[in-house]
């Protein structure tokens, strides 16, 4: 009896001492363990007369209830400590500032691209894509440029070796007027589209890459003419450049695709070095810079297209987003553009927090 009592005050000493999960499993085992005392003492009640079995059973079970308890307690204690530990351990403080400077940035162009699409989808625009890998009907044919035409010439195709199952040239898009054809024959008329994207070229100098991006403009409706284009065109400079002495210049030009066509000028300055849009072109100290080509959709595109050119009209065009990017940011040399130097990206790149939006103002730089 005495021996039980003190066996079990002995055992809920141990227990309460226990500094972790391993001693006291130890505990557990040398009391309510198959081997352990307690374990071993019930079984020896089997042997016993009745009477002996009353009064040794309930010391017995006494102890086990109460060395059961104690261990359930330190144990859940152990637990609540180790998560406590382990919460204290990998606290993270959002408050704190970072510790490395963020990196990676908004390319230039990747900006300009969206600040194009927010400015076009306030003027009623969609954003259109087609594929980078063409075929010469859509790049071409579709658009006024057969075969024989010199103005295919012009393009410097990359082509691929292979044909498509049909027959056709494959190549890299030379621009991105294929989308015109594409949009026209998905949706029909009427349409307002936007369509910025890569394309291809065999060129390259200061102001020229053999990749590139342009943005297509697309709007077919009845009665559009001329003067929709230059006000859709002026009406996105001012947005763009954030400038309202934007002044553009649309000099008689020739593309297959647009009757008439004509290629957009606008108007900058020097200043330091650096090109500054704004003014007019013929002002002291000013001059033109080409950023596109345009015109009214070729009656001959819109049959191609599917479209009866006795009942829609439109006007096209197509803008180096490159160009107006430099125009916009200060870069003088397209090439440093595609040559991956984290330099410049640092220098000229923008915050992934920058979203361009007409309320906050699309140019703004975080
Ligand atoms: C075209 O590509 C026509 N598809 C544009 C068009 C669309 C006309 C719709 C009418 C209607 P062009 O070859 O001129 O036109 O190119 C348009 C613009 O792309 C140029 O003004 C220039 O800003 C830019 N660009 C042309 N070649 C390069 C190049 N190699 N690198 C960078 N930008 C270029």
């Amino acid at each position: 009896m005495t021996d039980i009592t003190s066996q079990t005050e002995a055992a809920l000493a141990a227990i309460a001492a226990a500094s972790d999960l391993d001693a006291l499993e130890a505990e557990r085992l040398e009391t309510l363990g198959k081997k352990g005392w307690v374990s071993l003492a019930l079984k020896t009640l089997g042997g016993m007369s009745p009477e002996e079995r009353n009064a040794a059973a309930p010391a017995i079970q006494s102890a086990r209830a109460s060395i059961s308890e104690a261990l359930d307690a330190r144990k859940a204690a152990l637990e609540a400590a180790a998560l406590e530990e382990q919460l204290a351990r990998e606290t993270i403080d959002l408050t704190l500032p970072a510790q490395a400077a963020p990196r990676g940035s908004v390319h230039p162009v990747s900006q300009v691209m969206d600040e194009l699409a927010e400015i076009f989808a306030d003027l009623g625009f969609a954003v259109a894509t087609g594929p980078e890998i063409e075929d010469d009907w859509h790049n071409f044919t579709a658009l006024n440029m057969d075969e024989t035409h010199p103005a295919r010439a012009m393009h410097d195709t990359f082509y691929f070796a292979d044909k498509t199952t049909d027959g056709k040239d494959v190549l890299l898009r030379t621009h991105t007027s294929p989308v015109q054809i594409r949009a026209m024959l998905d949706q029909g008329a009427p349409i307002r589209i936007i369509a910025p994207g890569r394309v291809y070229r065999s060129d390259s100098d200061a102001t020229h890459t053999p990749m590139f991006h342009q943005v297509e403009g697309l709007v077919i409706d009845r009665d559009i003419h001329l003067g929709h284009l230059k006000w859709t065109l002026e009406t996105f400079f001012k947005a763009f450049f954030e400038r309202e002495d934007i002044v553009l210049r649309l000099r008689p030009s020739y593309f297959p695709f647009t009757e008439p066509s004509v290629e957009v000028d606008v108007g900058y300055s020097n200043e330091g070095g650096r090109r500054v849009v704004g003014g007019h072109g013929d002002a002291p100290g000013h001059a033109w810079m080409e950023i596109g080509g345009s015109g009214m959709v070729n009656a001959r595109v819109l049959e191609f297209a599917g479209l009866d050119p006795a009942a829609w009209q439109g006007f096209a065009f197509g803008l180096g987003i490159d160009r107006i990017a430099m125009l916009k940011y200060g870069m003088n040399d397209l090439r440093a553009f595609f040559d991956g130097d984290g330099r410049w990206l640092a220098h000229y790149g923008f915050s992934p927090f920058d979203q361009p939006t007409l309320s906050a103002g699309v140019g703004a730089r975080a």
